[in-house]
């Protein structure tokens, strides 16, 4: 290890059982669920990774080009000198155009669940901006957790991109916003958001023609197998994700194709015939109804910045 990154302060793991107390409860229940935050060990977020490069999953080079275009204004926004905090960093892709742009970024902080993944990668981006202090945390960001300040007490700026947000029911969405503003001291957000748009839009982008999104939905049986010894036979589950364009949001859930039982973890588990278990949620938003919670959130919506169709928004909030 070379001394830069021997600086990083030592990450905070994740309590190692969370996974199959998660799958174990969650199928328990009625309807059952499993949360999409276990999607993302290392397979998981690769196959993300792979989603964000298909023909039909616009949000991500959507995004990109959004935060390409608009960089020397977020840069004079988020000012010189700041330390960056991402919120669910995945690839690392996308600060990259950031810190291309912003005037003597000091330190980045990416928080991850993954925690091998975000090594791999913050490896990756070390070696591009010497001189940066990197400092992952491997860390559950929907958890609260603290922060603690670098030398020289930064000004932060927060990143909080990919339509994350859109994860999470409306009032857990506010009160992770509130919750952020307070690790960012009084700096600001920025954060991006997948707008209400044509429903057959939105199917195609969680419905791929290769398969892709079907895989990452998945991975969470092929997870529970390897990790916690369940016997998930994946072909007997479907992939299905409908847009439920009353509720603005995409739903996905696998879908038990005959009647079966399943072991996990010394409990058994019975499946009807077309019996689903709800794996996650993606809500699209509406600029205004987005700017409403953000305010609500305690956050000064300021700058707001989206593409000719309309397909996806960045908001630039003042903490
Ligand atoms: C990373 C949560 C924003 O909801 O679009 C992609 C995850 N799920 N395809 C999304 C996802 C299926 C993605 N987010």
């Amino acid at each position: 290890m070379d001394a830069r990154l021997a600086r990083i302060a030592p990450a905070k793991a994740p309590s190692g059982n969370s996974f199959a107390e998660a799958v174990v409860m969650g199928l328990a229940r009625t309807p059952k669920e499993i949360a999409c935050k276990y999607f993302y060990d290392e397979t998981g977020s690769r196959l993300f990774d792979q989603i964000c490069e298909l023909p039909e999953y616009y949000q991500t080079r959507t995004e990109r080009a959004l935060l390409q275009r608009h960089a020397p204004e977020i840069a004079r926004l988020m000012g010189p000198e700041v330390e960056i905090v991402e919120f669910g960093a995945g690839s690392l892709r996308k600060v990259r155009l950031l810190l291309d742009a912003l005037k003597n970024p000091r330190a980045y902080t990416p928080v991850d669940i993954s925690g091998d993944y975000l090594a791999d990668v913050v490896r990756a981006l070390g070696a591009d901006y010497p001189g940066l202090t990197l400092r992952p945390l491997v860390a559950d960001f929907t958890l609260p957790m603290t922060v603690p300040a670098l030398a020289g007490r930064l000004r932060r700026a927060g990143l909080f991109t990919g339509s994350t947000i859109g994860n999470f029911k409306p009032d857990v969405a506010m009160a992770l916003l509130r919750r952020m503003r307070g690790t960012l001291n009084g700096g600001g957000l920025l954060v991006g958001v997948d707008l209400v748009k044509d429903p057959r839009r939105l199917h195609a982008a969680y419905n791929d023609a290769a398969g892709i999104t079907a895989a990452f939905n998945t991975n969470l049986l092929v997870r529970a197998n390897r990790e916690l010894g369940a016997d998930f036979d994946p072909d007997a589950f479907a992939h299905y994700a409908p847009y439920n364009a009353l509720a603005h949001r995409i739903e996905m859930y696998l879908v038990s194709l005959k009647r079966q039982s399943v072991t996990v973890d010394d409990q058994r588990f019975e499946f009807a015939q077309g019996e689903p278990v709800h794996t996650e949620d993606s809500r699209k938003y509406t600029i205004e109804s987005f700017r409403e919670m953000a305010a609500r959130a305690g956050f000064s919506p300021r700058a707001v910045w989206t593409d000719p169709e309309r397909l996806f928004s960045i908001h630039w909030l003042e903490g």
